[in-house]
């Protein structure tokens, strides 16, 4: 009896340490798996991919290989500045993996209110810089909404233009999109010859940067454009859909301009209604997104903000500055994230993941989210090596001290 337990006793160290490299390499395993379900996404940086340009449908970087922009759009940038904040942006660049972000400056503020132009400036310009700092692409958004034709404030716009791809003329970086959602009454021919006059402007100081062009009523019909494109090169066109609103109808105008050769840009998208409020249609969102996703397609999702609107991805009641922690989420906020981490469209459980982050989601922070230069499928094996080595440690560690209680016990 006493030598049955004295050699049971000399085993629980083993039986221990067994137990604890199991729960380790379940805990382990966890990862692995919670990281399997993420697309190995190819994550284009700036400081890898260089410059991108347009080869056929397709975005290529400077090597010719096809790349996928995924991001975020802000809102007005005069109406939600606090978003510009290098935190936030850390967080989008690192956690979200995010390689792209939209500034939005809205040409009527810009144009038509005193002092619209000088608030929107300094935005968008600490915009671009801590876009860069983080190595993200970063979409300038001349947003024309109510001002329905481009060629109402075309002056402006060439100024503006004029401005920013001299600043900007060596920097991989930028991407311009000259006209956001051309509406009303504006046809492809208005817009064409708004195009013929900016694109020319851009490529005086900047001659290789990539333009995207927006596409009649609302950049939901590009098949006009694919009818009769552009003669520049590196020209990208605009498509861009709400799921709350926007079904096979629409789905129909993306997948004709794809067959007809169009290279799509999606430089505005959402889950929400068209209005930006209203339900959220996770369901017909995983649709959508699977087709990008199927087609290469870039995007970026509205919108980086805390307005009171089913599509802002912050909580009205936070108050800035924002840190984009889980907490300060909403469920778009939530599904935005996953989204553009990588996660399948069609596995996203957004009703399912708002609130804390779990222990893994908490250790990867620690050890990953400071200072490291944009996360990338390369980061996953030495962080699956460091999960090893803490675990053989913690195992080492806990024999040790049974070991040594055994031996005082003796
Ligand atoms: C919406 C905002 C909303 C704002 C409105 C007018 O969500 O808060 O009041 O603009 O400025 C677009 C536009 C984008 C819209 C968005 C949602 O590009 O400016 O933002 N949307 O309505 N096109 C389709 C939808």
């Amino acid at each position: 009896m006493f030598t049955h337990f004295g050699r049971l006793r000399t085993r629980i160290p083993l039986i221990l340490a067994a137990a604890a490299a199991i729960l380790m390499c379940a805990f382990l395993l966890h990862g692995i798996h919670a990281d399997a379900a993420e697309e190995r996404v190819k994550t284009a940086r700036p400081s890898i991919n260089g410059a991108l340009r347009v080869s056929g449908q397709n975005l290529v970087d400077q090597y010719g290989d096809i790349v996928t922009l995924r991001g975020v759009s802000t809102h007005g940038l005069t109406w939600f500045p606090d978003v510009i904040d290098p935190r936030v942006f850390k967080t989008l660049a690192k956690d979200w993996r995010c390689n792209l972000i939209r500034l939005v400056a809205y040409s009527q503020v810009y144009c038509e209110e005193d002092d619209g132009a000088e608030t929107i400036m300094p935005l968008l310009e600490k915009g671009i810089e801590y876009a860069i700092e983080n190595d993200m692409y970063v979409l300038v958004d001349w947003h024309i909404l109510e001002d329905n034709d481009p060629n109402i404030h075309k002056d402006q716009a060439a100024e503006f233009f004029e401005y920013m791809s001299k600043k900007y003329a060596d920097v991989p970086n930028v991407l311009y999109e000259i006209c956001n959602e051309p509406n009303g009454g504006t046809t492809w021919s208005d817009i064409s010859a708004y195009a013929n006059e900016i694109i020319p402007v851009i490529r005086a100081n900047s001659p290789d940067s990539v333009v995207i062009v927006g596409t009649p009523d609302y950049d939901r019909s590009p098949i006009v454009a694919a009818m009769s494109p552009l003669t520049f090169e590196n020209v990208m066109y605009t498509f861009h859909f709400y799921a709350g609103s926007h079904y096979d109808v629409l789905d129909a105008q993306l997948r004709v301009a794809l067959d007809r050769g169009l290279p799509i840009f999606v430089t505005e998208c959402g889950v929400s209604e068209e209005s930006g409020d209203g339900k959220l249609d996770f369901e017909n969102a995983a649709k959508w997104f699977t087709l990008l996703k199927q087609n290469n397609i870039s995007y970026t999702v509205w919108s980086l903000s805390n307005k009171k609107e089913s599509s802002a991805f912050i909580q009205d009641v936070v108050e800035p500055p924002f840190t984009l922690a889980d907490n300060e989420l909403t469920l778009m906020g939530m599904y935005a994230k996953q989204l553009i981490r990588g996660t399948d469209p069609a596995s996203i459980n957004a009703e399912g993941s708002t609130g804390a982050m779990n222990l893994l989601e908490q250790i990867k922070n620690v050890f990953f989210t400071a200072g490291s230069q944009g996360i990338n499928a390369a980061m996953d094996w030495p962080r699956i090596a460091l999960y090893t080595l803490l675990a053989m440690i913690a195992v080492l560690i806990l024999s040790g001290v049974y070991a040594l209680y055994v031996k005082s016990a003796n």
